[in-house]
């Protein structure tokens, strides 16, 4: 089917003219993304998991996730880095991928285009797809992105934008992938020097029949489009170790130097910003601890009298940034749980803060997080008494757990179950 009269701008055959377009190029951006957005997929799929959102309304940042949360089980303890190498990798390779998206999105350009715009019902579905395809990439990127660099700009509203836009476009992504994977690895294997004739069925649409000059070769843009993933790293992936390598982190939030000293780590929330009053921090600061029909009242002084645990563990944001592991001391949740007559099988636990409101200010712990024994109520750190920025009087220490769940300004732990 032919339409009358030719076709307008960006249409028009030849009004694209870099040689570099064509399956090679497309096909080796693409299997790149086939890999690294499954990859992301699958470490945001972890991250939503992370949050236990099955325990309580309280944990679940998505609520109505319905069937989507079929995936979901217990997040575990051991090992204990483990948010930290998943979030870690969620978060940088996020930011790495983002040339390759851009670059992808160049060499197709001319399919945009396409026209007439509309050939035939079965084309008309496929365009809608690739609607999804590119609106939902730009989408899951850019809230990810701006989560991270910006600090929270959608509170509370982050989680469902982010976890229902990445439905929506791994959706549209499996179709395109199931059309186009056979045709990406024949483009990648017949070579960087084969472009197929203009308008054959090899060209797939990408190849120009009017090319202009070469600038660069089709090998030089992919190097190109690599230097500038590899530039991206270099200035992300300091965030996710922590430490001195935070220095590196250009791109970070929240700074590049938390300070020295034994509190000398990344903060998120200062004690300020939560609305924190030195009041509710100061000598009248009380631990209420409930469970099986019993309620103990501590103070401080009272917690320092309790056998003391070492637990060397992180803080590992869902932002992608992470510290090194810290020394923690405290008591052990088990021994708080003892405290109120509960024995060795540990329940759940309800951990409330000072805070008034706000998304962070309490959290369910699973009964596996609770009877692990590097689970901490920690009231020091790194040989010194908590800042008033990293919780003090004191805040919990969870192995594997993601770092909102590491509950600071604790003010009470209801053990058991608990609407
Ligand atoms: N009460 C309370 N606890 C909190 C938060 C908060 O805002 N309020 N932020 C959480 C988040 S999102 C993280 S990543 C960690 C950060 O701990 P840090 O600031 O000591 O590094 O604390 C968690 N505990
Ligand atoms: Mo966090």
């Amino acid at each position: 089917m032919r339409s009358a009269g030719p076709p307008p701008g960006p249409a028009r055959p030849g009004f694209w003219r870099s040689p570099l377009r064509g399956p090679w190029l497309t096909g080796v951006f693409g299997l790149v993304l086939l890999v690294g957005i499954t990859t992301l997929f699958v470490t945001g799929l972890l991250s939503y998991a992370a949050y236990n959102p099955d325990l309580a309304a309280r944990n679940d940042p998505t609520p109505d996730k319905g069937w989507l949360g079929f995936y979901l089980f217990t997040w575990p303890t051991s090992p204990y880095w483990l948010y930290r190498l998943t979030q870690g990798t969620h978060v940088v390779l996020g930011v790495v991928l983002v040339p390759v998206l851009l670059a992808k999105l160049w060499s197709v350009i001319p399919k945009l285009f396409d026209w007439p715009p509309v050939r035939s019902v079965s084309n008309a579905l496929e365009r809608l797809s690739l609607l999804f395809l590119v609106g939902g990439a730009g989408f899951t990127f850019a809230t990810g992105i701006l989560n991270i660099q910006l600090d929270y700009v959608f509170p509370g509203s982050f989680y469902p934008l982010h976890f229902y836009g990445a439905w929506v476009f791994i959706g549209a992504f499996a179709i395109h992938v199931a059309f186009r994977f056979s045709r990406a690895v024949r483009g990648v294997r017949a070579g960087h020097r084969s472009q197929p004739v203009p308008g054959s069925r090899e060209a797939a649409g990408l190849v120009t029949p009017r090319p202009a000059p070469a600038t660069i070769s089709r090998r030089g843009a992919v190097a190109m489009v690599g230097g500038g993933s590899l530039a991206l790293l270099a200035v992300t992936a300091g965030q996710s170790i922590g430490g001195w390598w935070r220095r590196t982190a250009l791109l970070a939030p929240h700074g590049r130097d938390p300070g020295s000293g034994p509190n000398g780590f990344q903060i998120n929330k200062t004690a300020a910003s939560v609305g924190i009053r030195p009041s509710d921090v100061g000598p009248a600061w009380r631990l209420t601890v409930r469970g099986a029909g019993r309620q103990e009242v501590l103070t401080r002084e009272m917690l320092l009298t309790m056998p003391q645990r070492d637990s060397a563990l992180p803080i590992a944001c869902v932002e992608g940034w992470s510290t090194p592991d810290q020394r923690w001391s405290g008591v052990r949740l088990t021994d708080l749980a003892a405290l109120v007559g509960l024995g060795t099988d540990t329940p759940q636990v309800l951990v409330e803060s000072v805070q008034r409101g706000g998304a962070f200010s309490s959290v369910v712990l699973a009964a596996n997080q609770a009877r692990d024994e590097r689970s901490l109520l920690a009231m020091r750190v790194n040989g010194a008494d908590l800042s008033p920025d990293h919780g003090f009087p004191a805040r919990v220490i969870i192995p594997g757990a993601p770092g909102v769940h590491n509950t600071k300004w604790v003010s009470r732990l209801t053990f058991g179950e608990h609407a």
